[in-house]
């Protein structure tokens, strides 16, 4: 191996890796969120209160605090609108949601929210 093929060689190894960990990046990005997770209603908060899912995922509420909640989709009341779960009980809400940004708030407790991102599928 002469001076200019190990040259071309160390150069193709090089890009060969860029594209190797740009392509497991790319992955990871892309990557959605789950298809079913658990979220805890207490007083007064959504945990997690960022709810990252699939655009078919299901989001299972359960009250795990002492007073009655709900979840609206503020601004998407269609969707999903005054669901009450009292303390003990849970909730499932099946998401039928284009991808995007959505904020979930509680009826009774107005400074109670959560971001409810649906990723592209
Ligand atoms: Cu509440």
């Amino acid at each position: 191996m002469n001076q200019a093929c190990r040259a071309r060689w160390w150069t193709g190894g090089v890009a060969w890796t860029f594209a190797l960990v740009a392509a497991t990046v790319g992955a990871v990005a892309r990557a959605a969120g789950p298809g079913r997770i658990e979220v805890s209603v207490g007083d007064n908060f959504y945990r997690p209160d960022v709810i990252r899912v699939r655009p078919d995922a299901e989001i299972i509420f359960t009250n795990t605090g002492r007073q009655l909640h709900a979840m609206t989709l503020i601004g998407h009341e269609r969707d999903l609108d005054e669901a009450y779960v009292r303390p003990g009980n849970s909730h499932t809400f099946r998401v039928r949601l284009a991808a995007g940004e959505y904020v979930l708030g509680c009826n009774i407790h107005l400074d109670m929210t959560a971001r409810v991102i649906v990723d592209a599928q």
